[in-house]
């Protein structure tokens, strides 16, 4: 039957959906579309992948008439696959724009609290925990960890407890999966979960229609694991890219950002290929994959067509979170026209990138914030995180320590080193940089985390230009201070030399995530290594 390897899609086009279209072509299914309301009552099984705020989530389906089918299908409980927003609008309400839902599923989708110090929003691998006994798409993955992205969710009550199928503890425990016969929807991304997470897809679609869908089923299986509970301490793989001298894109990297050989040439440094490099990684159980598009601030992003193609590649073989950075900003280009900052961030995000980086400008900004105490709405930091909502923003700081004698000598925060300066100074801050560490500008790391956290970043990528390439750990005062500060997650990085440099950042400061380059690049040391490490010391982790 022509039908049996066919699903539809709901892309109200609010958002990046294409990592659950590479998931599902990849496990060999056909993608059709839902340009009416005829579309769903005609679907043989429908994926709904929730993108963007509710609010306008719930405008976009009316104003496309499709809110009764969409009720109606479900109602006569057809196959239904809700992702993410896709699970929440299920719901009678959420206080996220305060707005009505589709009422199928008694209940209120509430923030998360962050007042008692949990980070907001929730971004991560989360442990499943299943509440029906019964075999469906969640089989086998009890005590799992999924990818979750989301500062609002639904707690199980009594008026729902006949659909809820898994919960997670974060601070609460929330609603993460539900069923009620044919109808499925999920709080966490299936199609960013790793081998997992494509074996739910698989379940769902019915049917192993592809050499990879039978790997998939394979793999799941295979893989041993230590029973999960909560939110993991994540591993994150870094590729800086940019181009060599004969123009090929190349992952290269730095010493204390000194990306070029010592030989006499001074070539770039070339470690390998982002896409292979980057696949790699996935499949040695990388909880993430950030690209760095490190000359970004000097040559226009979107005329590095090579970077597109890297995320687009990429996305179809890598399904785990990917950020890409670099260069975001307005940008005039050499004929006088004009892009916004946004479009350079929508055209990351439609090749596949989840989370966009900013470096440079979100320094500016923070700046122009703390001078003015206005927010303009206007930096790319503030757009960016309106459209796309703050989980797709993160702010990438490139700090470099400077040693005082004594705090009074500048009006930025300050610690006190354990290892004095080279003339006996006893304190130092973290001065922030501009154009990949060539400029220092005068804001403190501190000071710089706390500003963009209000501007609108959801993440903080905080790497340390004295630690980079080193080997030598983290910088734990650094990071400590940072993570001190914010309220949203912070990946720490640089200096990364071992795995217990890993378990020491998360036993000591409060990073939700640490992030590697060189170490991995050079086969040093292998992520499965760091995972083992970080179960032995205590430390939650996914594994494979
Ligand atoms: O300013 O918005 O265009 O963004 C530029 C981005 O490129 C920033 O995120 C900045 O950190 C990055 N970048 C710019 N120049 C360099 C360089 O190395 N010359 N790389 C650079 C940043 C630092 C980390 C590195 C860790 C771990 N690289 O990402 O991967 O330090 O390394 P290790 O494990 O080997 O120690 P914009």
């Amino acid at each position: 039957d022509e039908a049996d390897n066919e699903v539809t899609l709901l892309d109200y086009g609010a958002g990046n959906v294409r990592s659950i279209r590479n998931a599902i072509h990849l496990l060999g299914f056909k993608i059709r579309e839902v340009n009416g309301p005829e579309d769903i009552q005609n679907a043989k099984r429908l994926v709904f992948p929730g993108v963007g705020s509710f609010k306008s989530a719930m405008e976009v389906l009316k104003a496309k008439g499709m809110t009764e089918s969409l009720v109606s299908y479900i109602k006569q409980d057809r196959p239904f696959l809700g992702i993410c927003l896709g699970l929440q609008l299920l719901f009678e309400r959420s206080e996220e724009g305060d707005s009505d839902g589709l009422g199928i599923i008694p209940g209120v989708v509430a923030r998360f609290d962050s007042s008692t110090g949990l980070c907001v929003p929730h971004i991560g691998w989360n442990g499943l925990q299943l509440q029906q006994p019964s075999a469906s798409l969640l089989e086998g993955v009890n005590g799992r960890h999924v990818y979750f992205v989301h500062s609002y969710r639904a707690t199980p009550t009594v008026e729902n407890k006949d659909w809820v199928l898994a919960t997670c503890n974060y601070g609460v425990d929330f609603i993460s999966a539900v069923r009620k016969g044919n109808v499925y929807a999920v709080q966490f991304h299936p199609e960013k979960s790793g081998v997992v997470g494509l074996d739910i897809v698989r379940r769902f679609l019915g049917g192993n229609h592809s050499d990879a869908a039978q790997d998939v089923e394979r793999l799941s299986k295979e893989r041993i694991h230590k029973p999960a509970s909560s939110l993991a301490k994540r591993v994150i793989a870094c590729l800086d890219v940019r181009s060599n001298d004969s123009g090929d894109l190349v992952v290269t990297k730095g010493d204390q950002y000194d990306v070029r050989e010592q030989s006499s040439a001074r070539e770039v440094r070339n470690l390998g290929k982002p896409v292979e490099l980057a696949g790699r990684y996935f499949k040695e159980g990388a909880d993430e994959v950030t690209f760095l598009n490190i000359t970004g601030f000097r040559d226009f992003p979107l005329g590095d067509m090579p970077m597109l193609e890297v995320l687009q590649r990429t996305s179809e073989q890598v399904f785990v979170p990917l950020t890409v950075g670099g260069g975001i900003s307005d940008f005039t280009d050499a004929n006088g026209r004009f892009y916004s900052c946004l479009e350079v961030a929508s055209e990351y995000f439609r090749s596949g990138a989840d989370k966009i980086s900013i470096g440079s400008d979100a320094v500016y900004a923070a700046e122009e914030y703390l001078r003015s105490g206005v927010k303009t709405g206007k930096s790319s930091l503030e757009q960016i995180s309106y459209v796309y909502g703050n989980q797709a923003v993160v702010v990438s700081i490139d700090p470099v320590r400077v040693y005082v004698k004594d705090p009074s000598e500048v009006p930025y925060k300050t610690i006190e080193v354990q290892e004095p300066g080279p003339n006996g100074e006893k304190f130092a801050w973290y001065q922030c940089t501009v154009r990949g560490g060539r400029d220092r500008r005068p804001i403190g790391a501190y000071e710089l985390a706390k500003a963009v956290q209000d501007l609108g970043a959801g993440e903080i990528l905080l790497n340390c230009i004295n630690c980079d390439g080193q080997g030598q750990g983290f910088d734990i005062n650094l990071v400590k201070l940072v993570s001190d500060a914010v309220t949203i997650p912070v990946i720490a990085s640089s200096g990364a030399g071992c795995p217990e440099h890993f378990s020491e950042v998360f036993h000591r400061t409060r990073a939700s995530a640490a992030l590697a380059a060189g170490i991995f690049h050079r086969k040093e040391v292998e992520i499965s290594s760091v995972k083992e490490h970080l179960v032995t010391s205590g430390v939650e982790t996914r594994l494979l």
